[in-house]
């Protein structure tokens, strides 16, 4: 068991003030935060959804907000003492328009997927159709996914990524619409390396008479700094998630220039999903939009796919194959097959764990594997770009990945490489 005193010594101040007066109060529960905290502290985040927040933002997220119920919106609560939750609130929304220049913010919703349903509740009656890239594509479940609210109220469509280039198939995209008269079409992936053309997406909705939505979770921070192109003024609707590349607090969004969107999205979030909104966490969203819309967040945004391309040439070179042949943005799926036949994403996933670098098992187009098999990876940047880590690591990250996998997990290889992780991130401390 690590104690609070074994907490590594990049942990904030804060953290470790919360860590002391834990160990006192709930040594058990002290325990699970310690150990959280070393374990992050000391693996490889390699996981594309994934960031390290600043101590502010993760501590405004605890702070005595969380006090509070606020149902409602700025000026029309239904509680009384919301004078600062009102200004809280209104601070994220005004932060979220200047940062994705839009009109209309709603900060509320509490996650990616409670955003998402907001916006089919804003966008579509029960029934009517969605057009959609299907999950093993790279899609999300909360685009259509049939055990998932999507799925089961709205007929979900589905489009695909090309099977040679793996690229979205906008031709395909566009006979589709032509085929099934979608109300809403999606755009925005949870598994997709390359740049999204929402200008073509809008020109096929239009032709349908479709309404286009841009979930742009795993983007956001790219988007806001201009390292993506923005889905305005192009998509209805947009939707994301603040904690991945944005790297706020763990949350939703969902914006447009739209009035009568905007109207009824707020309808649908509150009370049409949700009730009570995280007040403590429109706080912590507020101040990592202020931290984004600082130069210093653009310049972290460009080293993300800085650090991705090197990360994605890195692995080419021993001979892994990427999906699409490499990446524009924060993340690649890496199909492990070319590297070796027999070897799985699932696997691949486990032995890189006892190695101390965190990654996720992905399926890649049309793969033969199941789901919780698969034949690939997953990787992202945003976690280790954050450490301050830049295309030299992103080299060593890639010899590292390869040992552990070339060596079918090998328990002493795993170890060494265990070590070496470690060390580097003595060198590259979480924010502190
Ligand atoms: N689960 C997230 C991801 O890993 O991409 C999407 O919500």
């Amino acid at each position: 068991m690590t104690t609070t005193t074994d907490t590594p010594q990049t942990l904030d101040s804060l953290s470790q003030g919360l860590l002391d007066l834990l160990a006192k109060h709930d040594p058990e529960a002290a325990r699970i935060l310690a150990d959280e905290a070393e374990r992050q502290a000391t693996t490889l985040e390699l996981i594309a959804s994934e960031n390290h927040v600043t101590p502010v933002v993760m501590h405004s997220a605890g702070s005595c907000l969380t006090n509070k119920y606020a149902e409602g919106y700025p000026g029309k609560r239904y509680y009384g003492g919301c004078e600062f939750h009102d200004q809280a609130e209104n601070l994220a929304r005004d932060r979220a328009k200047q940062l994705f220049g839009c009109d209309y913010a709603n900060v509320q919703p509490h996650c990616g997927a409670n955003a998402n349903i907001a916006a089919f509740m804003a966008m579509l009656k029960p029934g009517e159709t969605v057009l959609s890239l299907p999950i093993k594509s790279g899609g999300h479940l909360s685009h259509g996914l049939k055990p998932n609210f999507s799925g089961t109220f709205y007929n979900i469509v589905d489009y695909d990524v090309d099977p040679d280039t793996e690229l979205i198939d906008y031709e395909g995209v566009e006979r589709i619409a032509k085929e099934c008269k979608p109300q809403l079409i999606i755009c925005g992936y949870s598994a997709y390396s390359r740049i999204i053309d929402f200008e073509r997406f809008r020109a096929i909705a239009d032709s349908v008479g479709a309404k286009l939505m841009a979930d742009i979770a795993h983007i956001a921070g790219l988007v806001a700094t201009g390292v993506h192109p923005s889905p305005f003024p192009h998509a209805h609707i947009v939707t994301t998630t603040t904690h991945k590349t944005l790297r706020g607090p763990r949350g939703g969004l969902v914006m447009t220039n739209d009035e009568e969107v905007a109207k009824m999205v707020d309808r649908k979030v509150f009370p049409g999903s949700q009730g009570g909104p995280l007040m403590h966490i429109i706080a912590a969203k507020a101040i990592a939009f202020g931290e984004a819309l600082k130069p210093e967040f653009t310049t972290y945004c460009q080293q993300i796919v800085t650090n991705a391309r090197a990360l994605a040439q890195g692995l080419t070179e021993r001979g892994y194959r990427l999906c699409t042949g490499g990446t524009d943005n924060h993340l690649m799926l890496v199909d492990l097959r070319p590297r070796d036949e027999n070897l799985t994403g699932a696997d691949a996933e486990g032995w890189l764990e006892s190695a101390g670098i965190i990654v996720n098992k992905n399926g890649i187009p049309n793969d033969p594997r199941k789901p919780m098999v698969t034949s690939g990876l997953r990787l992202g940047t945003p976690a280790l770009t954050t450490r301050g880590m830049k295309e030299e690591q992103m080299k060593q990250v890639a010899e590292l990945l390869d040992r552990v996998m070339g060596s079918n997990g090998n328990e002493s290889v795993c170890a060494q490489v265990r070590e070496e992780v470690r060390s580097m991130c003595g060198e590259f401390p979480m924010p502190h």
